[in-house]
């Protein structure tokens, strides 16, 4: 219900009153006095005037779920937001909510992460308040094998809401990174639980750096942040209700598949492609000209022979970026 209140103030030209906000959400005058005391105790800058009723004055400066939902506009990604203060990692978090049933669309965010994680278990730099921990389940009906298109379709999601947001120009390193010109912005890790040939659910995990001033020496060449490109401190629950409204346009719009129109796009954004790129397959280092990404999302690189490699995953180094 206190997600319904702040959606109804924050629409409100002007001050409603607790008897519009009780009909209008069929609940009792003493429930909508109870949420709103708690509604200021989250930060919520509620004026409340004899007669007239209440305005909203503020939203809180901190992560918070009712103030990311009052600007969602979704059907599925965000239903449930859980903001924690912290935890150890917010994919394993939700990993284990969604083995005990947690809904498809659940998220999941953090201040801060103990055992913050990137893939092939290599720490993700997870410092207080600095970033932004986020991670979404969801229960696409695939198998195992069709999943793969859910981290592009997320890092072009991530992408858009940056650039439209933040106003910047970031770009996606495939797979699964999001970069300001030659450094990392965001991290995305997807895992699943799966039976034989069903997907039972995935949670995909996205790491932003948000407020770094300036990263631990063994990344400090290759991280930055939303502050260090653009000076600005931003509205963190509008930024993840962008972020969300995103995802649910590339991943449940698209049914979490790649369309060829999000293959165009991704492309569109991708600064990997056109570039000379080291990869390792079967055990061996090759070097060639990313060339495209295929309709799987798998990325083509023609080698010195003239003929193409495709590369599902792992390690790409791409010269000039990381
Ligand atoms: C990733 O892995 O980029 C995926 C990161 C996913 C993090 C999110 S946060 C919410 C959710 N919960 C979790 O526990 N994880 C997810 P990978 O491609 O393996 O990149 C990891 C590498 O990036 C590290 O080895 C460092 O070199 C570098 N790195 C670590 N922290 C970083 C940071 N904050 N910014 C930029 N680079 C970083």
């Amino acid at each position: 219900m206190q997600e319904k209140i702040v959606q109804l103030l924050y629409n409100a030209a002007d001050y409603i009153s607790g008897q519009q906000i009780s009909e209008s959400l069929g609940v009792s005058r003493q429930a909508v006095n109870k949420a709103v005391k708690s509604l200021r105790e989250k930060g919520f800058e509620i004026e409340s005037v004899t007669n007239k009723g209440y305005l909203l004055r503020n939203t809180p400066a901190r992560l918070c779920a009712e103030a990311v939902m009052c600007h969602l506009n979704t059907k599925l990604i965000g239903k449930k937001i859980i903001v924690l203060d912290t935890v150890g990692s917010t994919n394993d978090y939700l990993k284990s909510l969604g083995s005990k049933g947690a809904e498809a669309g659940t998220v999941v965010i953090a201040r801060e992460q103990t055992a913050g994680k990137g893939r092939l278990g290599r720490v993700w730099d997870s410092k207080r308040d600095d970033g932004i921990f986020l991670s979404l389940l969801l229960r696409p009906e695939l198998s195992p094998s069709e999943i793969s298109a859910i981290t592009p379709l997320s890092g072009l999601a991530m992408c858009r809401a940056i650039n439209d947001f933040c106003m910047l120009d970031s770009r996606i390193k495939w797979p699964n990174d999001i970069i300001v010109g030659k450094k990392k912005l965001v991290g995305i890790l997807t895992e699943m639980s799966a039976e034989f040939d069903k997907v039972e659910f995935t949670v995909t995990g996205i790491g932003i750096n948000v407020e770094h001033t300036s990263f631990p020496d063994e990344i400090s060449h290759k991280a930055t942040s939303i502050l260090l490109e653009t000076g600005r401190h931003i509205d963190q629950n509008k930024f993840v209700a962008a972020i969300l409204n995103y995802l649910e346009q590339e991943l449940v719009m698209n049914r979490y598949r790649l369309s060829g129109q999000s293959v165009y796009d991704y492309k569109d954004l991708c600064a990997t492609i056109g570039r000379q790129v080291t990869f390792t397959k079967g055990g061996r280092n090759k070097t060639g000209m990313a060339v495209n990404i295929n309709n799987s999302g798998e990325l083509e690189v023609m080698l010195s022979n003239g003929t193409i490699s495709t590369v599902n995953s792992g390690e790409v180094t791409v010269q000039g970026i990381y």
